[in-house]
């Protein structure tokens, strides 16, 4: 969601569980990157946690083997927020394919941290609509979700 005022824009970054011995190099990158980190949270997602947020993927050869990588440690969870933040973030993540991370973008942080295309160290929403609904998913549900969802906002 773009902020009018800064003309900045927020996207969500996770370090996944293979980087998380590396989240201090990846989050020293983040910053000399020019991203400010807004908020950070660390989490050790439950495998329905991770079937909804990767959702779009259920019934892909991988959808498997991709929610139980994420279930296998701590994760952290990133509010970043820069000009063209989602395009920025996955540029400084590079490609998904580690291999070709290596080839194409070898200082990205796929390529220095990713063992292979599951365990590809970070993700990055891919669209203004997907920034919404995952930072909603990590952060401040009430003000993001709470608006479009009737559900959410019931407390009686
Ligand atoms: P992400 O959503 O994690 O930022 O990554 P992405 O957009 O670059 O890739 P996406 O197509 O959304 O896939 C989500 C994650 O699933 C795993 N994956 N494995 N074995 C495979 O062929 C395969 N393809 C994707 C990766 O962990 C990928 O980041
Ligand atoms: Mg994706």
């Amino acid at each position: 969601a773009a902020d009018p005022k800064q003309g900045k824009e927020q996207t969500l970054g996770l370090i996944k569980p293979n980087a998380y011995s590396k989240r201090a190099d990846i989050i020293g990158l983040i910053k000399k990157d020019g991203f400010t980190i807004a908020e950070q949270k660390e989490v050790t997602l439950t495998r329905n946690q991770v079937e909804n947020f990767y959702a779009e993927h259920r019934g892909k050869k991988f959808y498997d083997e991709l929610c139980t990588f994420m279930t296998s440690g701590p994760t952290i969870a990133l509010l970043l927020e820069k000009a063209d933040a989602i395009k920025e973030w996955r540029r400084v993540m590079g490609p998904t394919s580690v291999e070709t991370a290596k080839k194409e973008a070898p200082n990205s942080i796929r390529a220095l941290y990713g063992e292979n295309v599951t365990k590809n160290a970070a993700h990055g929403s891919d669209s203004p609509e997907s920034a919404k609904r995952e930072v909603g998913f990590f952060f401040h549900v009430e003000d993001t979700y709470a608006m479009i969802k009737p559900n959410a906002v019931s407390h009686k």
